[in-house]
């Protein structure tokens, strides 16, 4: 019996055993870290969901990183203008700059500023303001008389038309400047027939006339500064209020500045002007110091946002100081207000006062900076070849002409228009050039 008891312990334990000893080795633990293995490793809650890259993905990634660690382009080539622009030659040793470039598409979106649109020629127009030139007692008429019903050049013909030329105001040195070509073209025969004297005469017209920086104003910045001078009468405060038409038309905001303090009249003149352009004037007391109203108005403007500031000034002083110096620390004032103000000093002069006007070109350009000429009244003279001879002699471009009272009577000066205007031979012909 207690054998057979003691054989059933026996088994028993070694059941136990087996089954104790076999337990390490079950596929369970496996199973169960296996499959740990393959998911990826456990994210922070709320992260985003990620997609595994490819491995190139990887390495451009890795690149992206570099490039984020490398210093940025100095900040010139940085400028969004210069963005626009083809790349110069990259120097050696410079970071290569396509990698600092916006993508393909922001670059799309944004193309180059166009140039701007050219002004378009009104030569009739133009015409009309300038009538009394081109009438028959005025420079044009006269000089037409000489050719017509002519075949055969007469050999007195430049003299002729010298004096023409000197009579109406463009000065003997213009005159030669002008002839020159046409008196070496007949004494060598070249010039066989009128029209190739007429057409000698108007390119060179032209070629003096046509200096760089003539035309309308340019934007300078904003504001840009225009400060105009001239003796009085000449029609500066006038001038002022058709620039303001022309400047409020093309969306600009305009300031017009009461810098004429010694008359009330001055003001009250501008102020006019600004009713009627809807633009605001910048006035300070009767007889305050002009150059002080001049640096307030500059940094209101700058405050304002005003994109364009005209400054009056006076052309004859009630006082005994003396007027170039006065217009001197108003520029000088202009330019403590705003770094580059005045950024444009137009002189003003009317057309109808012949050499009277080429001596004021010579005596505000030596005191002041001069950017410009506005010629105006050119509607009220028959001579008016003082336009020519201030560019001529004192190689100030012309930027603007008055051919009348109307606020639209300011013209841009083109070179080629005015030319046509004066010395063209018909209307047909300008409109179809
Ligand atoms: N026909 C004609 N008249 C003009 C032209 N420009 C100005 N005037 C007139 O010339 C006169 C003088 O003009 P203003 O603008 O007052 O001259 P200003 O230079 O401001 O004169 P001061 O303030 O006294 O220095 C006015 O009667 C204007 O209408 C023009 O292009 N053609
Ligand atoms: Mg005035």
């Amino acid at each position: 019996m207690i054998p057979i008891v003691a054989i059933i312990v026996v088994a028993l334990v070694a059941v136990v055993l087996f089954v104790v000893l076999r337990k390490p080795a079950l596929p369970a633990v496996e199973e169960d870290e296996t499959p740990q293995l393959r998911k990826p490793p456990a994210k922070p809650a709320g992260a985003p969901a990620e997609r595994p890259k490819p491995r190139d993905d990887k390495r451009e990634e890795k690149k992206e990183k570099d490039e984020e660690r490398r210093p940025p382009p100095p900040a010139r080539d940085r400028e969004p203008s210069e963005r626009k622009l083809p790349s110069p030659p990259r120097k050696a040793g410079e970071p290569e700059e396509i990698e600092a470039e916006p993508p393909e598409s922001v670059e799309v979106a944004m193309p180059p500023t166009p140039p701007p649109a050219r002004r378009k020629k009104d030569v009739p127009g133009l015409r009309k303001g300038l009538k009394k030139m081109r009438d028959e007692g005025g420079l044009f008429g006269r000089l037409k008389q000489l050719f017509v019903g002519k075949k055969e050049i007469d050999p007195k013909l430049a003299d002729e038309i010298e004096e023409i030329l000197i009579t109406s105001d463009v000065g003997a040195k213009t005159t030669e400047m002008l002839l020159a070509d046409i008196k070496e073209g007949l004494a060598k025969k070249e010039l066989e027939d009128s029209d190739k004297v007429w057409s000698t005469l108007r390119r060179r017209a032209k070629e003096l006339l046509d200096l760089p920086g003539g035309g309308a104003l340019r934007d300078q910045g904003k504001p840009t500064v225009v400060l105009m001078v001239g003796v009085n009468g000449t029609g500066k405060t006038t001038t002022i209020g058709k620039l303001a038409t022309k400047l409020s038309e093309q969306g600009k905001k305009v300031l017009l500045v009461a810098g004429d303090t010694f008359r009330a009249a001055a003001v009250q003149q501008l102020q006019a002007w600004g009713k009627r352009t809807g633009c605001e004037v910048f006035a300070g007391k009767e007889g305050a110091d002009p150059a002080s109203v001049v640096f307030d108005a500059i940094a209101h403007a700058a405050e304002s946002k005003h994109d364009v500031v005209l400054c009056d000034t006076a052309g004859r002083l009630h006082t005994k100081s003396n007027l170039m110096e006065e217009l001197k620390k108003v520029h000088r004032t202009a330019q403590k207000a705003l770094e580059g103000a005045p950024h444009e000093t137009l002189l003003v002069v009317d057309g109808t006062t012949g050499q009277n006007a080429v001596a004021q070109a010579q005596e505000f350009g030596e005191a002041l900076t001069l950017s410009g000429i506005v010629l105006t009244k050119l509607d009220g003279t028959a001579k008016g070849g003082v336009v020519l001879a201030i560019a001529a002699e004192h190689k100030i471009p012309v930027r603007y002409v008055g051919v009348g009272e109307r606020p639209q009577d300011l013209r841009d000066f083109d070179a080629d228009e005015f030319v046509e205007a004066l010395l063209g031979q018909n209307d047909d012909a300008a409109r179809a050039a």
